[in-house]
């Protein structure tokens, strides 16, 4: 196995989960307008829809657990300390609780509120609410402490760091539509890397890697990890 291992993750290694995807067939972009719920305009707009959207996902990823492609990569990072960086794109905590330690959510977490006025971020309650005041500030400003489109994603200095002392980059359950995060795999390459896509079926990014194998993460990361 390589030193140094870097793995970003996406929507499809939580999939068999029970969580639904963003654009697959029945994928939550299909049930909600992006722009209304994933956005800056859109929370401004209406931040009722945003933090009922947040609520309903933050439920469900409380109600689902870690499937053996989470197990598999917390038994890779036990077996090679120091060596596995997890980048996620997902905001639940699947990852975490399947044993996972060196994790950066890049997107954000559901299971973090953020004061927009004071920057202060606080475990989420199960519901989040246009009113709710912020416990450091009072200000009502809450919002869910994840990234959306047009915001910077978090960690991209220790990710950048990351991906050049890379000797292996692997993708996982992600569609390779969003940036920065689709851009990885030509970061880490142009570094020296090898790159491996573990995916459902081959993403729009998948001619950007070495070499890939498809199915569900479920099978087929347990099987790059054994
Ligand atoms: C930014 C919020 C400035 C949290 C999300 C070029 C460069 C830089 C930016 C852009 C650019 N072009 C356009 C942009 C702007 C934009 C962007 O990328 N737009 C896209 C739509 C074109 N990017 C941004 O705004 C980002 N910020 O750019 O800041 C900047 C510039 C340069 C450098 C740094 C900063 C912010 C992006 C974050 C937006 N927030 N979500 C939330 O609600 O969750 S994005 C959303 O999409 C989620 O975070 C999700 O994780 C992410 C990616 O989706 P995937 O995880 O890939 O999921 P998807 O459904 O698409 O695919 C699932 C895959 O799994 C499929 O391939 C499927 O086949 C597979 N699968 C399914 N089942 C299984 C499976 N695989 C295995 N097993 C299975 N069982």
């Amino acid at each position: 196995m390589a030193e140094r291992i870097v793995i970003l993750t996406g929507a499809g290694i939580s999939a068999e989960s029970g969580l639904g995807t963003f654009r697959d067939g029945d994928g939550l972009w299909s049930r909600y307008d992006l722009n209304a719920v994933a956005t800056p305009g859109g929370f401004a707009r209406d931040p009722a829809l945003v933090h009922e959207f947040y609520n309903a996902r933050r439920a469900n990823a409380r109600a689902a657990a870690p499937n053996a492609a989470h197990r598999a990569l917390a038994r890779l990072e036990r077996d090679w300390p120091g060596a596995v960086l997890i980048v996620t794109q997902n905001v639940d905590d699947l990852h975490e609780r399947a044993g996972s330690r060196d994790v950066l959510h890049m997107h954000g977490e559901l299971a973090q509120a953020l004061c927009a006025a004071c920057g202060a971020r606080w475990p989420a309650p199960a519901a989040m609410a246009p009113g709710d005041s912020c416990p450091a500030c009072a200000a009502r400003a809450v919002r869910p402490d994840v990234v959306w489109f047009g915001e910077y994603p978090y960690h991209m200095d220790r990710i950048a760091k990351a991906l050049r002392a890379a000797d292996l980059f692997v993708a996982i359950g992600t569609s390779g539509h969003v940036y920065p995060a689709a851009g990885f795999v030509q970061e880490a390459a142009q570094a020296g890397a090898r790159t491996l896509e573990l995916n459902l079926e081959p993403s729009a990014t998948a001619s950007d890697f070495d070499a890939a194998r498809f199915g569900p993460a479920g099978v087929i990361v347990p099987d790059w990890v054994a």
